[in-house]
């Protein structure tokens, strides 16, 4: 049963697209208080109490123990000692053997989740302004799921060539880099669906611009890659360059697009183009308006795009960053110490994403000023939705790729999200994979991580793994920051098995585009939790390194370097494959129980139910 409950809600999100008619407080189970901080609303969390949900979070599935925040935020450490990434998913689902509550907070500020950290026996909710509260009551965890997904409404799916396989690196500058890489590929016999283009291909970082310089014939690439079954895909920035003469800075101008400052003049930040404007897509004129824009690229042929530095990102705000100068520049002459450094340093470090810059700038919500910290967390959200509601009335036949690093919920509707910027780390393979159902619950299906890592150097193995991991899963892009080592799959010694691995991924798009699409439909998780399949199995509600795809199929990646196999938890009967290619495979039966399973580097294996085996096998060998 879902209860909506009203606490002063700062501005419509939409997240919730159902009605729902507001119950009375007194209604309320939870104990709920104000003070200057916010709403708290506090529960006790018994020894077998779990708690699962917020979506993009680092840690555990079961979220147990640690403090959550809702902020968006640009920060590359993402270690265990976050507290909040790109996103704000602010549902929870707080399960016991008794009893399934859901709770869904539907904020655009800050949003704390005490979950046991503080007291380890007491849940703490603090909801800092005003919010609607839904509360969820089902009898399984996975009831509690598919209500809340039924009243957020439909989760995006994208076109199913999306599911093919995406290169992308930050660092392919021109039409001669984009062709090197589909040579690379032809060469050597691996498909290919998809090149990204990273903020490069633009002309001095002025979104919905080509330089031409660069890619001399934008248009002619775009088909010649097409007739190849690849999609060029370009990144599109939140920030819009200042620059007169630059159409969508004009036109942003004259209209009132961009967000502005307490005297009612454009708010200046600094990101990738120097002196920046922020599309005040709170407003939904400006959304329209913002949204219109991907006709450029679409007229010439694009069909997908990725949305970056949406939480917004700041580098810094014109006005900070001068009187950061300032301070420093009352230094010179001086008899410079070591706290002078420090102190620089600190100066230097507070200018990017400076909540007090948040508080400095303004939208008009549909006529409401607001000012942007408490509105912050939907911002990236509302950008994406203005892409996918211009590409429907473009061509509302089409399916197009979208996704986004920032999001909230709301944006399950309108597109996926990537994972930001992981490292060329094994946890973050993990990561990935444990951020996988958190996100399903709150309505992502098309989501990843960049395979391979982004930042810093991989290693073959570490790759060659992480391909592995990705078979299933929706979106399998490999991304890399431009200083780090080459990481195309054919960079390599055993382009073989890379290529084995993606020829497993392509057989396997059928099937896994047909559970995405059932999933949507249906309100279902494409990955769950073991616990969630099987509540009254203990081992199960602990495995954390293994996940049900879909309805038949049940995953265990490898995570560990020099590991040649690991230990796999089995909640029932079923039958381990493990492929070396799609022609050579071996089939195992195995009982419930626990088990070390061999799983060599050139060796892709999976377990599916007894009902799902000859299923799987018709995708495999058709
Ligand atoms: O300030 O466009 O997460 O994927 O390659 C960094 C450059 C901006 C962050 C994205 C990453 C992308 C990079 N961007």
């Amino acid at each position: 049963m879902v209860k909506k409950y009203g606490f002063g809600k700062e501005t419509e999100t939409d997240a919730v697209s159902e009605k729902i008619e507001e119950s009375s407080k007194s209604e309320l189970e939870i104990e709920a208080t104000t003070d200057a901080e916010g709403t708290h609303f506090t529960m006790e969390l018994t020894d077998e109490t779990a708690v699962y949900g917020l979506g993009e979070q680092m840690r555990g599935i079961n979220k147990r123990g640690w403090i959550y925040t809702s902020r968006n935020m640009d920060d590359p450490s993402l270690t265990e000692s976050r507290e909040s990434l790109y996103g704000s998913h602010n549902f929870i689902l707080i399960t016991t053997k008794e009893r399934n509550l859901g709770i869904f907070i539907d904020a655009t500020g800050r949003v704390t989740y005490d979950i046991g950290y503080t007291k380890y026996d007491e849940l703490r909710i603090t909801v800092s302004g005003g919010f609607d509260l839904y509360t969820i009551e089902e009898r399984t965890a996975l009831e509690v799921v598919r209500e809340f997904r039924r009243i957020i409404g439909k989760s995006y799916v994208p076109p199913k060539w999306a599911l093919g396989y995406g290169q992308s690196r930050w660092g392919y500058k021109t039409e001669a880099d984009v062709r090197e890489i589909v040579s690379g590929f032809e060469k050597n016999k691996l498909p290919l669906s998809m090149i990204y283009l990273d903020i490069d291909y633009m002309d001095r970082y002025k979104d919905f611009t080509i330089d031409k310089n660069r890619f001399p014939d934008f248009e002619g690439l775009v088909r010649e890659l097409k007739a190849k079954g690849i999609r060029l895909i370009p990144i599109i920035d939140a920030a819009i360059k200042v620059e007169e003469g630059y159409e969508v800075y004009d036109e942003g101008v004259k209209n009132n697009r961009f967000c502005k400052d307490k005297e009612g003049k454009e708010f200046i930040v600094g990101v990738w183009p120097g002196d920046s404007v922020l599309p005040d897509v709170l407003n939904k004129e400006t959304r329209e308006w913002f949204g219109e824009k991907y006709k450029i690229l679409l007229d010439k042929g694009i069909e997908g795009f990725w949305n970056d530095m949406n939480e917004p990102s700041l580098f810094y705000s014109k006005q900070n960053f001068v009187k950061c100068i300032n301070e420093i520049a009352e230094k010179k002459g001086k008899d410079l110490q070591a706290e002078d450094f420090n102190h620089i340093n600190y100066l230097l470090s507070q200018l990017a994403n400076n909540e007090e810059d948040f508080k400095s700038f303004y939208h008009n919500a549909d006529g409401k000023t607001i000012s942007h910290d408490k509105v912050h967390n939907v911002y990236g959200y509302l950008l994406t939705r203005a892409a996918a509601e211009y590409f429907e009335k473009y061509n509302p036949n089409k399916k197009y790729l979208l996704f986004s690093r920032s999001s909230s919920i709301g944006m399950h509707r309108y597109g996926g999200i990537w994972m930001g910027d992981n490292a060329s780390w094994w946890v973050h393979m993990l990561s990935e994979f444990k951020m996988l159902p958190s996100l399903n619950m709150c309505g992502f299906l098309y989501v990843g991580a960049d395979v391979g890592g982004f930042d810093g150097n991989t290693t073959e193995d570490l790759l060659l793994r992480w391909f592995a991991l990705n078979i299933f899963i929706p979106l399998m892009r490999n991304h890399s920051v431009p200083q780090s080592r080459r990481q195309e799959p054919y960079m390599f010694g055993k382009t073989e098995v890379f290529r084995n691995f993606l020829n497993i991924r392509y057989k396997l798009i059928p099937y896994i585009y047909e559970e995405l699409e059932r999933c949507a439909e249906s309100n279902e998780m494409l990955f769950k939790p073991l616990a969630f399949e099987y509540p009254d199995d203990e081992r199960a509600k602990e495995t954390e390194d293994q996940l049900i795809f879909g309805k038949e199929v049940m995953l265990s990646p490898v995570f560990e370097q020099n590991a040649s196999g690991r230990y796999v938890y089995l909640p029932e009967k079923m039958k381990l494959i493990k492929m070396k290619s799609c022609e050579e495979f071996t089939v195992t039966e195995l009982e419930q129980g626990d088990h070390y399973i061999k799983i060599p580097l050139d060796t892709f294996a999976f377990f599916v139910k007894e009902n799902g085996y000859s299923k799987i096998m018709n995708y495999i060998q058709k």
